[in-house]
């Protein structure tokens, strides 16, 4: 196959690694972090870059690493990667496509019997949504050695750690800080991925450069009230947590829907207890998810949902909690692998304008550690989180031949 056909087997193979076994729902695609089919698909993934001749290596928070040497063996890698991990219920691109992309990239290298001056890596990270144990992206944070964010303890929905799933998976969590990258080993990092909104298929174009990639909150937010008689207990008498947590999504709602035009706000989870028809509930939780393309604009969301929070558990005679889960502050690009990738995209005649991202990446944790670049694919309707999520064929041969072309303008780059 020559490089054309690369791109489209590309985005075939993200959809061969939406079934099952690399599926944990036989009718949809859920894959989360340290599960079976997230072994499945590092296997697969592992066999095809293994055709291409690289070299392959699991890290100790399960990230996949496939090498090609350069000409100098054991130079610093430009390190390309994405998740391979989903959503529940998700559409099969939002990580395999940058990961997929990379490896057709190092298919066509290989191909052509070329050798860069460095190596060239791909990294498959396992944990950049956070499906399973709430907090995301330990894989890349390990990676780069923000160890003190990896909680080991934290646990999933069945009471299962971090540390005994990794035991479980075949990796050692007491030597996490083994992941870690020595700073000078990675030249930087690229990130190809599916834009996940509307704005690239609005402007018509096939790709897109990322210029910054928004800041977000994740909360908790956990309302305790007084569980009670349906039919026995007068309104003015109650304490609905229910009710107490649905005023609260209005509120977030509101706030970000009166904000600046990038701040938004979603209400993704939603519990009750006990859990029964003719019972007042007197527990409720929610999480809250706060994002905007800058810190102070996210931060004054944020203030002003925990404000009102605060006044309706107040007004409503419930008590209230709200836990700070995660904070990913915005992570803005390098200005100069920016150039890079609009040089590239424009030597093929597409524009790649800037846009900011207001999905979260594996790039925003690699951002503080090395020059760090994000190349957009544009996605239908701007659909993604959803099995709707759909990229043609065509743009991915596009998004590959600019990838090669931006290897080679990095590589014109390189000191001798
Ligand atoms: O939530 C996000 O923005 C990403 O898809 N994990
Ligand atoms: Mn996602
Ligand atoms: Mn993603």
């Amino acid at each position: 196959m020559g490089v054309i056909g690369l791109g489209a087997r590309a985005e075939a193979r993200c959809r061969e690694l939406s079934r099952p076994p690399y599926s944990e729902d036989p009718n949809a695609l859920t894959r989360t972090y340290l599960t079976p089919p997230h072994r499945a698909a590092m296997d697969r993934i592992a066999g095809w870059m293994r055709e291409t001749g690289m070299s392959i290596r699991e890290d100790e928070a399960a990230t996949l690493v496939g090498r090609l040497e350069g000409t100098k063996p054991g130079s610093p890698a430009l390190v390309f990667g994405s998740h391979i991990d989903s959503v529940r219920d998700a559409g099969c691109y939002d990580g395999p496509l940058g990961v997929m992309l990379a490896l057709a990239c190092v298919e066509a290298i290989a191909a052509a019997g070329r050798r860069p001056p460095f190596a060239i890596e791909i990294v498959a990270f396992g944990d950049e949504e956070g499906s399973r144990f709430q907090t995301s992206m330990n894989a890349s944070r390990a990676f780069v050695g923000r160890l003190a964010e990896v909680k080991l303890d934290v646990r999933d929905r069945d009471g299962t750690t971090l540390a005994d799933a990794l035991t479980a998976f075949g990796r050692d969590p007491t030597r996490i800080a083994s992941v870690t990258r020595e700073r000078s080993s990675v030249l930087a990092f690229v990130e190809p991925h599916i834009e996940q909104g509307p704005v690239l298929e609005t402007a018509g174009a096939a790709l897109g450069v990322v210029t910054s990639i928004a800041g977000q909150w994740r909360l908790k937010v956990r309302f305790a009230g007084r569980a009670g008689h349906a039919g026995t207990t007068p309104m003015h008498l109650r304490a609905d947590a229910l009710a107490a947590a649905a005023e609260a999504v209005l509120a977030a709602e509101r706030i970000a829907t009166e904000g600046p035009a990038d701040l938004v706000a979603t209400v993704g989870q939603v519990a009750a207890k006990p859990g029964a028809p003719n019972v007042i509930p007197g527990h409720a939780e929610i999480t809250i998810d706060v994002r905007a393309g800058t810190d102070p604009v996210r931060d004054e969301g944020l203030r002003q949902i925990e404000a009102a929070i605060a006044e309706i558990a107040m007004q409503r005679g419930v008590k209230v909690e709200v836990e700070r889960v995660q904070n990913l502050p915005a992570a803005r690009m390098d200005a100069r692998l920016q150039g890079l990738l609009k040089r590239a995209a424009e030597k093929f005649g597409h524009a790649a304008p800037e846009l900011v991202s207001g999905a979260g990446h594996d790039a925003m944790m690699l951002a503080d550690f090395a020059p760090t670049a994000m190349l957009f694919i544009r996605c239908a309707g701007g659909i993604s989180h959803n099995p709707a999520e759909s990229v043609t064929p065509e743009d991915c041969e596009a998004a590959l031949g600019v990838l090669l072309a931006f290897v080679d303008v990095f590589a014109a780059e390189q000191p001798e």
